[in-house]
């Protein structure tokens, strides 16, 4: 089976991100065959960004990925901008895309509101390009978080009307969304997912965040009325704390309540961050290291764009020829 995921080099990567995403990636080694993985720093410029950082970000977010665990040989890990197929199949897929699907994404909805200065076209087009990144490479499964549900029905609906027009040439992809920790929410705002962009500092727990940090965030946390440590839809605050608790510890959020029932906010919180703590101590301590080294990460991500562009440029030339683009392949 064909695994691919991508990730934005967008800031420092929070807990959403690393219990949504990065923990689906590192378990998809063993199932993907192969299992690639791809830092999209051409989504970043979607908004506005500070073109002086992404080059570092992008190194920041590849040593967060193997000091989570992706091993550089047992997966294909690159930069999405060296593979330059990811943007010329971007174009021909827009040929199978209606722009009234792209206006109605939540993400463009929500994002296109928070840009002061401009709203580019590529914030409407970044579902296209995420639909090139993965049909590149004939994927059948996206692990993802629940926020990318959308466009991975977008992506879906793309190569099918793709393969009705020109023929079979793309797989039609399925997501996968983690059962427990799909939508990490912020701390302070439990009603909204924890978010780059979006979220609230104190409500953002980062990886990289420092033990203490961690521990004042979970302190702080806003909880809902009542005093039950239960899941429930009108409780999100204690329902997201149970189901992290849960992932750090890797245990149910069943046995997270059976263990708490009848305990205390204060003492559950104190726990959660202990917990959290624990969790992500290592690659943080993995992380200094692995980025120290600008060079070797940079030798890495060549090595697997070599190893991308072989699969992303002979799904290209299928593409081409099915829809007459080009000379005829053979
Ligand atoms: N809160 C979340 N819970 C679970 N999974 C999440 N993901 C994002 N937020 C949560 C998943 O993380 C992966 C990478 O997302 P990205 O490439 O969009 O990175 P980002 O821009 O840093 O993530 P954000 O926080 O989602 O940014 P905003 O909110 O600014 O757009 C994806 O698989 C995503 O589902």
């Amino acid at each position: 089976m064909v695994i691919f995921s991508g990730i934005q080099p967008t800031g420092t990567k929070h807990l959403g991100n690393y219990i949504g995403a990065i923990t689906q990636y590192v378990a998809a080694q063993e199932r993907g065959n192969p299992a690639i993985f791809c830092i999209v720093d051409l989504h970043a410029i979607t908004v506005e960004y500070d073109p002086q950082q992404l080059r570092e970000k992008t190194y920041d977010t590849a040593a967060l990925l193997i000091a989570a665990g992706l091993d550089p040989e047992g997966c294909i890990l690159f930069r999405q901008s060296d593979v330059h197929e990811h943007t010329e199949l971007c174009w021909l897929l827009v040929a199978v895309t209606a722009v009234g699907e792209l206006n109605r994404m939540h993400q463009f909805r929500d994002k296109s509101v928070q840009q002061r200065q401009l709203v580019s076209a590529g914030l409407l087009l970044y579902p296209v390009l995420q639909a090139a990144d993965v049909l590149a490479y004939q994927a059948d499964e996206v692990p993802v978080g629940e926020d990318q549900r959308e466009h991975l029905e977008l992506m879906r609906d793309i190569a099918e009307r793709f393969n009705g027009r020109f023929g079979p040439v793309l797989t039609v992809p399925k997501q996968r969304i983690p059962d427990v920790g799909a939508r990490v929410r912020d701390l302070q705002e439990p009603e909204r997912k924890m978010s780059t962009t979006g979220g609230t500092e104190q409500g953002t727990v980062y990886v990289l965040d420092e033990p203490a940090a961690i521990s004042r965030k979970f302190k702080r946390a806003v909880t809902d009325s009542g005093t039950d440590i239960v899941r429930r839809d009108d409780k999100p605050g204690i329902t997201n704390l149970i189901e992290v608790m849960a992932v750090a510890r890797g245990i149910t959020p069943d046995a997270v309540e059976a263990e708490y029932a009848g305990g205390r906010y204060g003492d559950f919180k104190k726990a959660t961050a202990e917990a959290v703590v624990d969790y992500l101590e290592p690659v943080r301590e993995r992380y200094t290291d692995l980025r120290a080294d600008e060079s070797a990460l940079e030798a890495m991500l060549q090595a697997g764009a070599a190893k991308a562009r072989v699969i992303a440029s002979a799904t290209l030339a299928d593409v081409c020829d099915a829809m007459g683009v080009g000379p005829r392949s053979s």
